[in-house]
């Protein structure tokens, strides 16, 4: 098995990609384009306008932190756009498309990557995508809704199962 190409495939997963609101919508058409050559399928995508509440749900896991407030108002303050992507370790492929968090970095280290191409700085960086599982599904749900979220966790135990 020294062919990494089907002896063990990714399994499919669902991630929640954002075009912040610096990128999008003048980025929009260049980042669908790019997440589409890297072979994901867009399940489900929708512009979405923040509340303020939602923006500091989704953000969550940064309270306390000094960009905080920043981040939650800039990310209400103008629509963005929300997918939805899949493919074969689609969290993993996706950030790494999206480039490291400081677009500045990003232009040093990974120039092809989205926030190298598109993003601005350390904050205004183009593009979100989840960092683990837990996060897609929660990040969904917030985003489409939890009864969205949960209709398509299924297929990933269904490959489980079907194949033992
Ligand atoms: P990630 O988006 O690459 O997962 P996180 O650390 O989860 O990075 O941060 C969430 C978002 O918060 C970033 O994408 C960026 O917009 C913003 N952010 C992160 N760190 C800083 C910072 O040090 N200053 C300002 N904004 C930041």
């Amino acid at each position: 098995f020294g062919n990494a190409v089907s002896a063990h495939p990714d399994p499919i997963e669902f991630t929640l990609a954002l075009i912040k609101p610096d990128a999008y919508p003048a980025k929009k058409d260049d980042i669908l384009q790019r997440i589409r050559a890297e072979g994901f399928t867009i399940v489900k995508e929708s512009e979405v306008h923040f509340s303020a509440d939602v923006a500091k749900e989704f953000y969550k896991e940064h309270v306390g932190k000094p960009f905080y407030e920043t981040l939650v108002g800039w990310m209400s303050s103008a629509p963005i756009y929300a997918m939805v992507l899949s493919k074969g370790g689609a969290i993993k492929a996706w950030r790494a498309l999206a480039g490291p968090t400081n677009s500045e970095k990003a232009r040093e280290t990974s120039p092809t990557s989205i926030r190298a191409m598109y993003g601005k700085d350390g904050s205004e960086n183009a593009v979100h995508g989840s960092d683990s599982l837990e996060s897609a599904k929660r990040e969904i749900g917030v985003v489409f809704g939890h009864d969205f979220a949960a209709s398509i966790e299924p297929p990933v135990a269904a490959a489980s199962s079907a194949a033992s």
